[in-house]
């Protein structure tokens, strides 16, 4: 048998990826209308002021059956009025695809919704590991003054919906009340 050094690295004291095989996106305030529920707040700050980064290693096609996918999301600090920097948030399309998260450096909140519209959150800190039910929709917010550095592994039939929460969000919102975070009642 040949022995062979894999294309791609994990570094996991910042859970970096890196390798060839890496795509990148970036989520800018300008990529985010509708996320927040303060518009007028994200409308007048600098739409290109980065929000998050994804980094996704898909090693088999979308869809394959009993694929892997690994990500590495990166939040940054920061606040659209009092409501805290956060991810889009999906559901996904296959309800039977659940997920873990894990975080690697900050401090934030893991988001989830039911399909009742119940919301719940635990917190994430570095080695906090959580198990992300297939038919739970999920967010996480930064919710501290670093940056927020989370891996997780989903499966490759999950999917993304993102439609419903464009359209109806989360019942609850993250926003700093008091200097804290605490999740407040909302109907997008
Ligand atoms: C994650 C998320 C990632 C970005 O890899 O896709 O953190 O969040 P949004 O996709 O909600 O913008 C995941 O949950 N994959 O299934
Ligand atoms: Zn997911």
């Amino acid at each position: 048998m040949m022995i062979t050094e894999t294309k791609t690295m994990l570094d996991t004291r910042t859970g970096a990826l890196s390798g060839k095989e890496i795509k990148y996106s970036d989520r800018k305030l300008k990529d985010l209308a509708g996320i927040f529920l303060d518009e007028n707040s994200r409308e007048n700050m600098d739409p290109e002021t980065l929000v998050y980064s994804v980094q996704s290693y898909m090693p088999v096609d979308e869809g394959t059956r009993g694929g892997l996918f690994f990500g590495n999301t990166t939040i940054f600090p920061g606040k659209v009025g009092n409501e805290y920097f956060m991810t889009r948030g999906h559901f996904h399309r296959e309800f039977v695809s659940s997920e873990y998260y894990w975080c690697v450096t900050g401090e934030g909140m893991l988001i989830l919704m039911n399909t009742n519209r119940e919301v719940w959150a635990e917190k994430m800190r570095p080695g906090s590991l959580h198990y992300i039910p297939g038919n739970i929709a999920h967010r996480v917010a930064n919710t501290g003054i670093d940056t927020l550095v989370f891996n997780a592994c989903w499966t490759a039939e999950a999917g993304h919906d993102y439609d419903t929460i464009n359209q109806q969000g989360f019942s609850m919102r993250l926003f700093e009340v008091g200097g804290r975070p605490q999740l407040v009642k909302s109907n997008r």
